[in-house]
């Protein structure tokens, strides 16, 4: 059974998590503290420490670099899911780069200002002193400072999905390719504090999170049986 090592506000372990269910597969969630990645450090044979990562069976499977997809495109081409069909590597590969800076960068910053709410008390010390050595001393008093202008930054960014979801059910196709659930794993970071809500005007967007939160695979396979293309 795979196993999805994580801690469970990270936007990146949200993807694969959301990625993992959809799938229909059972996987086993391990949680590992943010400050202590020794479980990552041993499974992947001291070759990495981010989250997340997943074991299946022998393999530990882990990023390359800042924009690979290795994790997503193991469990894509595990379960067929069709995430990354090739006529749309291209635009998903400027796409994830988006997601994953230019919304990225707001919304962990927004959820990070309620870190004591979500890291447990072990783990603060950790936490905050990795956030201040990566962003400086006061980093997230800074962030709590600018939170308005941080919410209407991240509503700005986030327009281009609304007028994608104005045309589709999904940013790409009719069913959920790769970058809707690595825009979903960024927003889920963004909520998960239980603070924010996605900006009301993203009509679209708000009915397209709902549709993310419950999507299966299985309902797109059945349609393909029930109306073959060929
Ligand atoms: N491109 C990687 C990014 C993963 C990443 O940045 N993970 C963060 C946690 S959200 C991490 O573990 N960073 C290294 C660290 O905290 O030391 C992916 O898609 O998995």
């Amino acid at each position: 059974m795979i196993e999805l090592i994580q801690f469970p506000w990270s936007p990146f372990c949200i993807v694969q998590r959301r990625i993992l269910e959809f799938s229909g597969a059972k996987f086993k969630i391990i949680n590992i503290p943010n400050g202590d990645r020794s479980l990552v450090w041993r499974l992947t044979r001291e070759r990495y420490y981010g989250v997340p990562i997943i074991q299946d069976g022998k393999s530990a499977v882990f990023e390359v670099s800042e924009d690979s997809q290795v994790i997503a495109k193991y469990i894509d081409g595990k379960f067929k899911l069709g995430l990354f069909p090739w006529e749309s590597e291209g635009v998903q590969s400027i796409l994830w780069r988006y997601i994953e800076n230019e919304v990225e960068g707001f919304c962990f910053r927004l959820n990070d200002i309620y870190w004591r709410e979500l890291v447990p008390s072990g783990d603060r010390l950790r936490f905050l002193r990795h956030k201040e050595r990566k962003f400086g001393p006061g980093c997230i008093n800074q962030w709590k400072a600018q939170q308005k202008g941080l919410l209407a930054s991240l509503a700005e960014r986030l327009l281009p999905f609304e007028e994608m979801l104005m045309f589709r059910p999904f940013l790409l196709a009719e069913q959920p390719r790769f970058v809707d659930f690595d825009l979903f794993g960024m927003l889920g970071n963004f909520l998960y504090s239980g603070h924010y809500r996605l900006p009301t005007k993203h009509t679209r967007l708000n009915q397209w999170h709902r549709r993310m939160t419950q999507v299966q695979f299985k309902s797109f396979a059945r349609e393909k049986e029930l109306h073959p293309r060929h």
